[in-house]
């Protein structure tokens, strides 16, 4: 495991199910970051790198879907573990921060709670992939999946996936209330680093939500605010 400088670099993750508004809520925590001069990049999962794209693209299209939960577990673990070792570990080691849109609780909540797998397993991979670099929060962004799914659609009504949605878009509704409470209880399993904010509220707002949680939880950007 790589040595990370402490007090500067913090990872960051942001989770949820489909369309409660994550990648918004990141691009906008990374302009706030970056008005502090505070380095920092934007990534997601699955991918953020190139071979890790490449298995997102696998993954989303359909085709791991007739193998099964448990090997799905397999490649998204796959891609972690190249994302980690080529994107994460070295960006915090040289003091950047690292955003993500998604990472391991995804795994945790879709694999595990709602798909199924064993949690030895998820639990064996998720160790082997972070290598130690678990986050140092996770916003857990909540809303009803019917609200995120209108919206969901309203993004996509001229897009390529307008008809079909991605591979984990196409399950039903009471799929994804599953996957709301799968969420919830990693959230409650893991007090200390889960923030569950709710995402049915203006944008605006849940952005200076957030932003008053990391000021209280990393109180250096205080000081970084009025340098
Ligand atoms: N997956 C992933 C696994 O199964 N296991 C894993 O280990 C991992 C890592 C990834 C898929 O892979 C699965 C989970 C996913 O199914 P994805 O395309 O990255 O696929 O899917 P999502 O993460 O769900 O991405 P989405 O883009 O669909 O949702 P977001 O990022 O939550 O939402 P966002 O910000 O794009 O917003 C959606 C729409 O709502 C609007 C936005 O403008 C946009 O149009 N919006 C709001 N509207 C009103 N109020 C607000 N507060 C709003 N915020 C955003």
């Amino acid at each position: 495991m790589l040595d990370i400088p402490a007090k500067t670099a913090r990872f960051i993750t942001f989770e949820g199910g489909e369309g409660v508004g994550k990648s918004t809520q990141v691009k906008r925590l990374l302009v706030r970051l970056n008005r502090l001069n505070i380095e920092s990049i934007r990534t997601r999962e699955p991918g953020g790198t190139p071979k890790a794209e490449a298995v997102r693209a696998f993954i989303l299209q359909g085709r791991s879907e007739s193998w099964g939960a448990g090997a799905e577990a397999v490649l998204f673990a796959a891609a972690r573990l190249n994302h980690v070792n080529q994107l994460i570990a070295p960006s915090l080691q040289s003091g950047k921060w690292v955003i993500s849109d998604r990472f391991h609780d995804s795994t945790r909540a879709y694999q595990g709670l709602t798909g199924g797998v064993d949690t030895r397993l998820i639990a064996g991979l998720e160790e082997l992939a972070l290598d130690g670099h678990a986050p140092d929060i996770t916003f857990v962004l909540d809303m009803d999946p019917k609200i995120a799914f209108d919206r969901v659609n309203a993004r996509e009504l001229e897009s390529a996936l307008a008809e079909t949605g991605d591979r984990f878009e196409r399950e039903d509704l009471d799929w994804h209330r599953r996957l709301r409470q799968a969420f919830l209880d990693i959230a409650e399993h893991n007090a200390k680093r889960c923030v569950v904010l709710p995402a049915n509220q203006d944008p605006d707002a849940l952005e200076q939500e957030i932003w008053d949680v990391l000021l209280r939880r990393f109180p250096e950007l205080d000081s970084e605010a009025g340098a």
